[in-house]
């Protein structure tokens, strides 16, 4: 334990340390998502002191406990023959307010503890956006880095081949996340229909030509920008001339760079698991256009872009070893756009003490709670995962609505309602700090705003 941790606990209630000891003792070995609870109970504590209803129909037990969690064996054939297995899971974790919603990760760390932190998370989030959407997520151990397209496309036929059955547009809505864009949608979507022989909004993140969303690729990124935007005008700043530090390079990372360049940023990084590359230059958009092909196209390494432009350097980095140092390089904004716990206590501090004073998370539970800790006593604008990238699922509960109206609206609509929606959880997260004395702290906003829609959709609806 480092001395900020022993620190935390020490000031941990006895009532969140007697919920924490019980929780640990039912999901043995769960850390990511013991840490994702732990994260919000602290700041839950006070809610259901306030709100006697909430502890008599114990909210709190019920809300950590996933409403089902499915696993499924997925067997493929690789293109010499071989015949592989991975693990397929999906963790429908609360339908109080909508139907479950939320990403498919192919990853070959996911695990039932990063499904179960990812659905829990969801649930907070997806109720943040105000729209009738529940939490869910899942995935798979498969690990789509070096596979062809057509081994792509069988491992994703036979995921969706056991998916098919748990899921529906008013059931459970997956979408992408690490490891699932739109290449993937498209495998997952066309077996639906084949198997199903129906044409239904049971995947969003579609391509617009079979009933996907304008803005949706980039809602995630945009969105979090935006709600940097927002923490930053608390305090009459702007992003214009502000150096910027992103990490990944994946889907968040590429369009948190394009609309941090619309609003006059300078992006100096981006990283992927291997290692970073720092433009002094800042990225542009012709650069920016460039990495877009490598990712996306070439599917390519980070590496390549030092290689190929001027003034760039390379470096390796070994997350298992602790945080990259991206996070040493000095920059007044930071938006972490690739994993879970990327920014350590170590990061943290560096990032305090190089100038950063804004921290907006595209990724999800990118920073340690000692990281986390680090930004709030050190008075950063630090945004967490589930307001500041929620624009994503926001976007694609505007999907759902669009499908379902047999209707598309334009950029500019979708855009405007994004970032109304973005405005609308800064706000709320803001005014749920102020009320439960905790000013400017949007961790705490954030979580209690998203938990009240839900526990009171979960009073209403009697103990099922
Ligand atoms: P992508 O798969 O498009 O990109 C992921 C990026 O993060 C890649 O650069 C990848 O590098 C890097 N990365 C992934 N895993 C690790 C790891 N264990 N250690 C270091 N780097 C890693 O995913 P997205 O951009 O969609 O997702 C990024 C983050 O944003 C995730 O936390 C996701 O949950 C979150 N998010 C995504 C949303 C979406 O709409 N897509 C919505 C809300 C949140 P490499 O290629 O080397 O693996
Ligand atoms: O973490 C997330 O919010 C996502 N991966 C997007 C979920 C969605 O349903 O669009």
């Amino acid at each position: 334990m480092t001395t900020n941790t022993i620190e935390q606990a020490a000031t941990r209630s006895s009532f969140v340390q007697e919920f924490m000891h019980a929780l640990s003792e039912r999901n043995p070995g769960e850390n990511e998502f013991l840490q994702a609870v732990e994260e919000c109970i602290v700041s839950l504590e006070k809610v259901v002191e306030r709100r006697p209803e909430y502890r008599a129909a114990s909210i709190l037990d019920r809300i950590v406990e996933p409403e089902r969690l499915l696993q499924f064996r997925v067997t493929w054939v690789d293109d010499q023959g071989e015949t592989h297995v991975n693990r397929g899971y999906r963790v429908q974790f609360n339908g109080a307010i909508g139907p479950y919603k939320g990403g498919l990760r192919f990853h070959p760390s996911v695990n039932r503890s990063i499904l179960k932190f990812l659905g829990f998370e969801q649930v907070f989030k997806n109720s943040l956006t105000t729209q009738p959407i529940g939490g869910g997520k899942g995935g798979s151990d498969f690990d789509p880095r070096g596979r062809s397209d057509a081994e792509v496309m069988r491992f994703c036929q036979a995921f969706m081949t056991e998916l098919y059955r748990f899921i529906g547009p008013d059931t459970d809505v997956p979408a992408g996340d690490i490891g699932v864009g739109g290449r993937e949608i498209g495998y997952l979507f066309g077996q639906y229909r084949k198997i199903t022989n129906t044409f239904t909004g049971i995947l969003t993140g579609r391509d617009v030509n079979w009933g996907g969303s304008l803005i949706r690729p980039e809602a995630t990124g945009y969105g979090a920008v935006y709600f940097a935007a927002d923490m930053l005008e608390t305090r009459d700043r702007t992003l214009e001339g502000m150096e910027c530090l992103v990490s990944g390079s994946g889907n968040v990372a590429q369009y948190t760079t394009e609309k941090v360049l619309d609003l006059g940023g300078r992006v100096l990084t981006m990283s992927d698991s291997t290692g970073y590359v720092h433009d002094p230059a800042g990225i542009d958009r012709e650069k920016l256009a460039w990495i877009m092909d490598l990712k996306n196209v070439r599917r390519g390494r980070i590496s390549e872009y030092a290689d190929a432009h001027d003034g760039v350097t390379y470096h390796e980095h070994d997350l298992s070893a602790g945080s990259s140092p991206l996070w040493n390089i000095p920059a007044e904004a930071a938006f972490p756009s690739a994993t879970q716990n990327e920014i350590d206590l170590a990061a943290a501090e560096a990032m305090v003490n190089n100038g950063v004073i804004c921290v907006s998370e595209g990724a999800n539970m990118p920073t340690t709670p000692e990281g986390q800790h680090c930004f709030i006593t050190e008075n950063v604008l630090y945004g967490p995962g589930k307001a500041a990238n929620a624009g994503g699922v926001a976007v694609s509960a505007l999907e759902m609505a669009q499908g379902s109206q047999r209707m598309y609206w334009s950029r500019e609509e979708v855009d405007r309602q994004l970032k109304a929606i973005m405005g609308r959880i800064h706000r709320a997260s803001l005014d749920a700090a102020a009320e439960y004395g905790v000013p400017g702290n949007y961790l705490h906003g954030a979580n209690i705003a998203g938990f009240c829609k839900v526990a009171d959709a979960m009073v209403d609806q009697g103990s099922i």
